[in-house]
């Protein structure tokens, strides 16, 4: 059916278009509006929830109609687009952004005080948007805000989930896990009933001759599950391009609707299969750098990336372009192995669907997708039982065997005398039951796959690729080190902060290009330059020591030295270490004279971060946390020289309060093992300095701000394996520092010794696979030499104000324009200059 209105009844249309306010006073009379009617409330009756929904209603008429024409002018333009496939989109708060983003801050800002609230006050209604775990879904969502910045056409597909990462609450010192229903007032998000997919699951394939003599395959029978759009709108900082997140959703089929159930009187099974539709997106997967092979997952995937996909195919389709032209059209980017059924999806699509043949189907494929890897830890790496795959998806199954099939014979062509390799490499693996290894067919079905920071992405040629490498050659592998977006983690997290590098590097350019920090070089020894610097990270601090006040009744004193590590828990990101580390210095600090202790730096030490609720061993180390610092909090011996603070249920909107009030922040993960990190960045661009090892992006950031400015220490991603391999076959000897910690732990200083059996026998007994003792010397000397950098203030001022004005790198603009460049070969798309005005 057209839907689009006749030539002779436009002008009506353009009369009455929609237009948003333009200052002040319209943006008033925008919110009151909505109060009063779209709300149905009034002036007697609206809180700063209210507000918050007015004002967000208010800005989104604006954002839409600038999203509406950054869509018609993509489909006018018809050119390549792309497509980021990601099961995790970590996006925290919209207004604040939206705000910035199209530059009505200062208007939303006085506007709202003139109706009588502050602006900070109705930012912290919202409720962050947490469809994410950790740093792969945060760095999905600052590519969102660099790729609509950069006018790049471009569109995020993920899942719609009822429950993001759930709540963090600490009983007890324990976590304990909540629920949280995100979605009862979401003002950023716009249903599209009309935007329906049928997803297919379980069934048969059948194999048979046309009347043409040609061979078709169907796949039938099974289970049918809807997938309903849902749009949210990313606007670019200072440019009307405003992207299209599309978020699918669950719901039973409404042919599917078992009618013979119903008219049987079976009411209530007919609606237990309605649930069990929209169980599909009822819930984000807990677990960062996990996987656990369960069947709804897969279900998840196959859902998401059938939609996108066939969202996609549809988009191309209209332009009537032959198929060879698709992947001039259409770049795909798998943001890890989670939408790699999209390649075979595609396959699918083109041979059965669209009559293609194999081999003209795979050059399309392969062409289109780009395959980001984002961890070398084995148990994250994604494998499906062969028996539950076949029967979710059975024919998935059999063009997984032929592309692999295809695949091996090409290798065998190419290496005749390399019997193991085909074992190694197969995308099959020959275990019982066998296992489809998902990275294998990301690489075979990509024509470019990336790691995330420079080691990470040499380790994967030489460890877990290393085969690949040899395959196909040196130039499908490459590296795209991430970036973090300066828009949310400078100037939305650190206003004070920006708003001086602006008054000295000529405006906010440098939200746009990062690179212009470079300026501030000149006044590393500005005195007055450098008390405002200073006086704006203290006020930071009084920030997070209020924050600190309300949510855990301890007082910290600002003045102190706050030494920070917030992230998912987890052993090889080594909190256990940091925790031994503040034992020892407790443990020093009890063995010390008053008049020893009086030339100590204060220190106050802070943790937040979830762990998997399954992940026995980082609750446990959570809970040693809380422990610590029940006791050290306490005891008078130890006063403001050291507080223990664990921060709970850490998030994006947290995350902005305390990123910019680090003085120190740690980032010790085994060296090898993270493969980037993003929150290092995010630190450093505060003026906070960082602890941490030869690993992921640390290793550019020290390249980037110089040695001198940076605290690492450690052993080398190169000497883990053989340090392991000791372990594992020579004596461990325990450092003598962490023994004493241990003889603390286990004399119950920290309650009942049991409670921390696990964390402490898996050092002493079971080979310190994360090597915490192996560094622990090397830890506990660099923090000495933090306490005696942190004394003279004025020079690690000069550190910080040094390491923020050589921080451009890591933008995340700078990151997306190498992914259009080498991986995507796509073009910005920019507006006309009458439309930036309107
Ligand atoms: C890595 O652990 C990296 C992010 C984003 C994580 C972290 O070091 O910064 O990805 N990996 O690239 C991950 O979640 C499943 O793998």
């Amino acid at each position: 059916v057209e839907a689009s209105i006749p030539e002779p009844q436009r002008e009506a249309w353009k009369k009455f278009q929609a237009k948003g306010f333009t200052n002040k006073e319209e943006f008033e009379r925008e919110v009151v509006r909505h109060v009063e009617t779209t709300l149905a409330r009034s002036m007697f009756n609206c809180d700063e929830t209210a507000a918050y929904a007015a004002a967000s209603l208010a800005l989104r008429d604006r954002l839409i109609t600038q999203w509406n024409r950054t869509q018609q002018r993509q489909t006018f333009a018809d050119g390549k687009r792309v497509y980021y496939l990601s099961l995790e989109f970590l996006m925290g708060r919209a207004l604040d952004n939206a705000m910035l983003n199209i530059g009505a801050k200062d208007i939303a800002k006085d506007g709202l005080a003139d109706l009588g609230f502050r602006i900070e006050d109705i930012i912290s209604q919202e409720h962050d948007a947490a469809l994410g775990n950790g740093g792969l879904g945060r760095l999905a969502a600052c590519f969102l805000d660099s790729m609509a910045s950069l006018n790049i056409p471009a569109w995020g597909y993920g899942l719609r989930y009822r429950y993001g990462i759930f709540k963090q609450e600490i009983v007890d010192g324990y976590q304990v896990e909540v629920p949280d229903y995100w979605l009862d007032f979401n003002p950023w998000e716009f249903p599209r009933h009309d935007i329906v997919v049928d997803i297919q699951f379980y069934g048969n394939v059948r194999k048979y001759q046309n009347e043409q003599g040609k061979n078709v395959i169907t796949w039938d029978g099974g289970e049918v599950v809807q997938a309903v759009a849902y749009d949210v709108p990313i606007p670019g900082y200072d440019t009307v391009s405003t992207n299209n997140m599309r978020l699918w959703s669950s719901k039973a089929a409404s042919g599917e609707f078992d009618f013979q159930k119903f008219n049987s009187g079976d009411y209530e099974s007919s609606v237990a299969d309605q649930q069990r539709a929209e169980t599909i997106s009822a819930v984000l997967y807990p677990n960062d750098n996990l996987d656990r092979g369960k069947e709804l997952r897969l279900k998840q995937q196959y859902f998401w990336v059938a939609a996108s996909l066939y969202d996609i195919v549809r988009r191309f389709k209209k332009s009537k372009r032959a198929w060879v032209e698709f992947s001039d059209q259409v770049a795909i980017q798998l943001n890890d192995t989670h939408p790699t059924l999209a390649i075979v999806e595609l396959q699918r699509i083109l041979i059965d669907l669209e009559g293609l043949e194999w081999d003209e189907a795979w050059s399309i494929v392969t062409k289109t997708f780009g395959y980001t890897n984002h961890t070398v830890l084995p148990e994250a790496l994604e494998k499906w039982s062969v028996p539950l795959f076949q029967n979710l998806l059975p024919r998935h199954l059999q063009i997984i065997y032929d592309i692999n099939l295809y695949f091996l014979q090409t290798v065998e062509r190419k290496f005749p005398k390399e019997r193991e390799l085909l074992g190694r490499v197969s995308i099959i693996e020959e275990s019982q039951p066998k296992m489809i290894r998902m990275a294998y067919l990301a690489i075979v079905g990509s024509h470019k796959v990336n790691g995330v920071a420079e080691l990470h992405s040499d380790l994967i040629k030489t460890t877990i690729f290393k085969d690949f490498v040899r395959i196909f050659g040196p130039d499908n592998f490459t590296n795209v080190t991430n970036g973090i977006t300066p828009r949310r983690w400078l100037h939305q997290a650190n206003p004070r902060l920006s708003e001086l590098i602006a008054s000295k590097t000529g405006g906010l350019d440098f939200l746009k290009d990062l690179n212009i920090l470079n300026e501030l070089e000149k006044f590393v020894d500005d005195k007055e330059f450098k008390k405002e610097w200073a006086e704006i990270k203290y006020a930071n601090k009084v920030r997070l020591a209020k924050h600190i006040k309300t949510t855990t009744g301890v007082t910290v004193n600002p003045s102190a030295l706050f030494d920070i590590q917030v992230k998912r828990i987890h052993e090889y990101k080594r909190q256990q270490m940091n925790i031994f580390g503040v034992i020892h210095r407790y443990l020093t600090i009890k063995a010390m004279t008053p008049e020893e202790r009086k030339k100590l730096a204060p220190r106050v030490s802070i943790f937040g971060g979830k762990a998997a609720p399954g992940y026995w061993m980082a609750k446990t180390i959570i809970h040693l946390i809380n422990q610590v610092g029940s006791v050290v909090n306490n005891d008078k011996d130890v006063g403001d020289l050291l507080k223990v603070i664990f921060l709970e249920d850490y998030n994006v909107s947290k995350a902005e309060i305390i990123v910019p009030a680090s003085d120190i922040s740690e980032h010790i993960s085994t060296a090898g093992t993270e493969a980037s990190g993003t929150s290092n960045m995010k630190f450093v661009l505060n003026g906070g300095l960082i602890i941490g090892t030869c690993d992921g992006a640390n290793i550019e950031i020290t390249r980037e701000i110089g040695e001198n400015n940076i605290f690492l220490f450690g052993n080398l991603a190169e000497d883990v394996e053989d340090l392991r391999h000791a372990h594992t076959y020579g004596a461990h000897n325990l450092d003598p520092d962490l023994a004493k910690v241990f003889d603390a732990i286990k004399a119950n200083t920290f309650g009942d010794a049991g409670s921390f059996g696990a964390l402490v026998s898996a050092i002493e007994d079971h080979g310190d696979y994360y090597l915490v003792s192996d560094d622990f010397h090397s830890y506990i000397q660099t923090q000495a030499l933090v306490d005696e950098a942190y004394k003279d203030q004025d020079e690690w001022v000069s550190k910080t104000i040094l390491s923020v004005s050589r921080m451009g790198f890591f933008s995340s603009d700078r990151c997306i324009n190498e992914y259009a460049e080498t991986i995507w070969n796509v073009e910005p798309l920019v507006p006309e200059p009458q439309e930036r005005n309107g």
